[in-house]
């Protein structure tokens, strides 16, 4: 099978999936090749906190019915240690902005319901199996696909950014760290996004749905969900969130579990010859500020307008300008990212353990009690 498109991207979830939308409401002819079924995408659990930004770009795209139909606004966080616990009203602080929480799988969802009812072309099942930037071509197992462009939003390990040229460089880092991140058949316990340190590690705590909540328990970086029942998932969540003195969880089944390993990496430039990368494929970020499907959608807009311009009237400027204007914004998100990071893990036992463990206090109290240091983070915990 051949297929010709103007635009090809391989790869259905956020950010093929926006970029798909806004290509095919400018008109653009546009060829999304998927490996997964339309059922494994659909229910591939995820992200759900969106940003400001990436409701604003579904909103004025006509793809936020879902979203307002039955997404949360969230507006406040929870620190828990030791010393007690504080929280923080972001929409009281920073740019007043506030989270969209809907779950990936459902966006996913909505947006390829939107993309074929525009006239995409959607093929599920089907595996990309080589790149050639150069000529816009893929190889897969059922011949090869042909576009003006090639966008490459397969995710981290995708093979479009394999064919990236050494030339281009990986900035990467492994934290050393790993979550359970688990969805527990329940209903959130608070309603605050809250995050607790305890000398056992990070455990946090996120609403999903009224049914479903996520929480994360930060593990050894090879140890394996298997060794993680739904009775020790429990346990160690009650300890790390001091059920004792802040309340009880609200329990239920474990329906999902999986040991995230926290890795960061950016790949600058995120272009090579006719082809573009986009979401994970071009920066993977860890989940610890919730920034992996926002960086997607933001840069999905901004290539789109760069497409459509250089389709319709062959201005290829904002083709050129692609990398540098998306970078900027993902290093001012790994940036945050990693200060998250570095907020919510213990230190590890090596000679400086206690000096680390007195800044992580310090960080805590100016994030209490300065409120310029409120404001910023509020600014990066939305925003981007
Ligand atoms: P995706 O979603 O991984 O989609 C890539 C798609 O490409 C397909 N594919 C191929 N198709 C054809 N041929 C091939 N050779 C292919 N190889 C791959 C795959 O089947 C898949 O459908 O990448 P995209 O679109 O860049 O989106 C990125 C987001 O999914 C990711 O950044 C977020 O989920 C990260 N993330 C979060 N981000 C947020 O903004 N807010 C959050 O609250 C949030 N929570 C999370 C998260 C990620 C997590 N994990 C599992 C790492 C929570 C967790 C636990």
């Amino acid at each position: 099978m051949a297929d010709q498109a103007t635009v090809l991207i391989v790869g259905a979830g956020p950010a093929g999936l926006v970029l798909g939308n806004l290509l095919r409401a400018n008109g653009i002819d546009t060829l999304i090749l998927e490996r997964g079924s339309r059922e494994r995408v659909q229910t591939r659990a995820r992200a759900g906190f969106l940003g400001a930004n990436s409701a604003r770009v579904l909103a004025e795209h006509g793809l936020d019915a879902g979203l307002r139909q039955r997404g949360q606004w969230h507006y406040k966080c929870a620190f828990r240690d030791s010393d007690g616990q504080f929280e923080l009203n972001y929409a009281a602080l920073g740019r007043g902005e506030v989270h969209t929480v809907y779950p990936q799988q459902d966006l996913v969802t909505d947006l390829i319901a939107e993309y074929l009812d525009r006239g995409g072309r959607l093929r599920f099942d089907v595996t990309v199996t080589g790149v050639d930037p150069k000529t816009a071509t893929v190889r897969h197992l059922d011949g090869q696909s042909k576009g003006r462009f090639l966008i490459g939003c397969d995710g981290s390990n995708g093979v479009t950014r394999a064919a990236m040229p050494a030339s281009a460089v990986r900035h990467a880092r492994d934290h050393g760290i790993a979550w359970l991140a688990v969805l527990a058949q329940a209903p959130p316990s608070m309603s605050a996004v809250t995050y607790a340190m305890h000398d056992n590690g990070f455990a946090g705590h996120m609403a999903r749905s009224p049914e479903i909540t996520r929480y994360y328990l930060q593990v050894s970086p090879d140890d394996s969900p298997a060794a993680w029942p739904d009775e020790r998932v429990w346990a160690e969540l009650n300890t790390r969130m001091r059920v004792d003195r802040f309340g009880p969880l609200r329990q239920g089944p474990i329906v999902e579990r999986r040991v995230v390993r926290l890795r960061s990496d950016v790949v600058d430039p995120m272009r090579h010859g006719r082809m573009f990368l986009a979401g994970d494929a071009a920066s993977l970020i860890s989940p610890s500020a919730a920034k992996g499907a926002n960086l997607a959608i933001m840069q999905a807009e901004v290539l789109a307008k760069a497409l459509t311009d250089a389709v319709a009237t062959g201005d290829e400027r904002g083709l050129e300008a692609y990398s540098s204007t998306c970078l900027p914004r993902i290093w001012r998100a790994q940036e945050f990212s990693h200060w998250m990071i570095t907020l919510l893990h213990g230190p590890s036992n090596g000679p400086d353990a206690g000096f680390q463990r007195v800044l992580r206090r310090a960080r805590l109290d100016s994030l209490r009690d300065s409120r310029s240091h409120q404001d910023f983070f509020a600014e990066n915990y939305v925003g981007i």
